[in-house]
């Protein structure tokens, strides 16, 4: 697990193009590379992303849980450049479904975005680090995994943890393999964000 106090520096953020919001995968424009960040609602994606990059049109980052609906997509590089890496920040996966329907209509979802989205690279799945790894995150670590793409857990709003937690955390999570990297970050303090930041400018 990959964790440091270091804060990540504004002037370090990458600088992208926003691509426009899309309200599914079959009306996503065609791309090269590709991260796709996913989590629950609320989890940060877009908070995140918003960390990561320097863009005319921030990801929106919403007050109400789920109100954002739409995939938006963020192309790396100050001028438009098809060549480079699409980040996407998609709308999160809800709180209230049955284990067994969400795995079903996630997993049909996700098929759908692996199939059309050829240069996909990585996942980024977010999730808040107070909550614990759920059937959710393993499903789609181990769909990725079938088809080679590496999926990172990160683990976000460590800000609200205090020392104690931060450690017991990093323990639980030491000997874990069902994700290619873990790391626990906050995009408010913007805390830890190097390996993120360094891994997506290197797909760049
Ligand atoms: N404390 C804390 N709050 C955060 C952090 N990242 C996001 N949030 C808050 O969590 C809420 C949801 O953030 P958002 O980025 O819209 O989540 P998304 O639904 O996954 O895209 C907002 O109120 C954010 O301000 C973080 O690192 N620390
Ligand atoms: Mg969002």
């Amino acid at each position: 697990m990959i964790y440091s106090k270091t804060v990540f520096a504004d002037r370090n953020r990458l600088p992208a193009q926003p691509l426009g919001k899309f309200n599914s995968v079959s009306a996503l424009p065609a791309t090269g590379a590709e991260i796709a960040f996913l989590g629950r609602s609320n989890s940060g994606k877009s908070s995140l992303l918003a960390t990561l990059l320097q863009t005319q049109k921030a990801p929106q980052v919403s007050s109400r849980p789920g109100s954002t609906r739409l995939i938006q997509l963020f192309q790396l590089g100050s001028k438009p450049d098809q060549s480079r890496l699409t980040l996407a920040d998609f709308p999160g996966y809800g709180y209230a479904q049955s284990s067994a329907a969400f795995r079903k209509r996630f997993a049909e979802f996700l098929g759908e975005y692996i199939t059309r989205r050829e240069g996909i690279k990585a996942i980024c799945l977010v999730m808040d680090c107070r909550r614990k790894v759920e059937d959710e995150e393993r499903e789609i670590s181990s769909i990725m995994k079938a088809r080679h793409i590496p999926t990172i857990l990160c683990l976000n709003k460590a800000d609200q943890l205090n020392q104690s937690e931060t450690a017991k955390i990093r323990k639980e999570y030491a000997e874990n393999r069902d994700f290619f990297e873990i790391m626990l970050v906050s995009a408010k303090e913007r805390t830890n964000l190097d390996y993120l930041r360094n891994y997506i400018a290197s797909l760049g």
